[in-house]
């Protein structure tokens, strides 16, 4: 199977995971890139079974509202029981590389409050270890050399990705060449740098389950 149709059989996969649990007055978490957008084209078929979605990016709340589901900000709910977003990486521990995208503070926001975080992917993105995808990193404009000064120190190659500017004002780094073994203590060091908004592993929260879709069929990993 071709990388799309991998992608469009674990958007699927996704909604009718979700089918069991969906009751009229659910908020699905939404996020973002080629393999969300699967999703939310597939989660459309069912938008009568629920109130409706946070997004984690102006992108996916545009295809969402093309569909016709609602899209409410974060502070206007209580809970979000489901929050359903691909990665660029994801290891075996269900710890991630996201950002690729540049929604990685959007996405790692509505991951912090959702119940159940079930990552999508397609093989391709399952890894032993995390960082062969350029780790990105969010960061205050007028920060962004300093940041990239104190990640050289941690061993990283930082790349301004020229030409992006996040749903949130932010910038981004690009770090290449990080073999990153212990996630959590990384993660933990990137959120100390001054001038950092988010970085993109996600560690310390996890997926709770990965919908891998593979040459096999969609595999349930936890
Ligand atoms: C998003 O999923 C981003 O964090 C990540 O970059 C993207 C992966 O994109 P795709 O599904 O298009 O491979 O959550």
């Amino acid at each position: 199977m071709t990388q799309d149709e991998l992608k469009q059989a674990v958007g699927d996969a996704a909604a009718q995971y979700l089918l069991p649990h969906l009751e009229e007055r659910t908020i699905v978490g939404v996020g973002t890139g080629s393999t969300a957008n699967c999703f939310i084209d597939a989660l459309a078929r069912h938008k009568h079974l629920f109130d409706g979605t946070v997004a984690s990016s102006e992108a996916s709340a545009q295809r969402l509202r093309e569909h016709g589901i609602p899209v409410y900000d974060l502070n206007a709910v209580d809970s979000i029981d489901y929050y359903i977003d691909g990665a660029d990486e994801i290891n075996h521990r269900l710890e991630m590389i996201k950002g690729g995208g540049a929604a990685l503070t959007r996405e790692k926001i509505v991951a912090a409050v959702a119940r159940h975080f079930i990552c999508i992917a397609d093989q391709s993105k399952l890894v032993d270890t995390l960082g062969s995808f350029p780790l990105p990193v969010e960061v205050i404009p007028m920060a962004r050399s300093h940041v990239a000064r104190e990640i050289v120190k941690l061993g990283g190659d930082p790349v301004y990705r020229d030409g992006v500017i996040t749903d949130n004002g932010g910038q981004i780094l690009d770090v290449y060449n990080l073999r990153i073994d212990a996630a959590i203590t990384l993660e933990k060091q990137l959120n100390q740098i001054t001038g950092v908004i988010t970085n993109g592993l996600f560690a310390m929260r996890p997926a709770n389950t990965l919908l891998l879709g593979t040459d096999e069929g969609v595999k349930t990993l936890t």
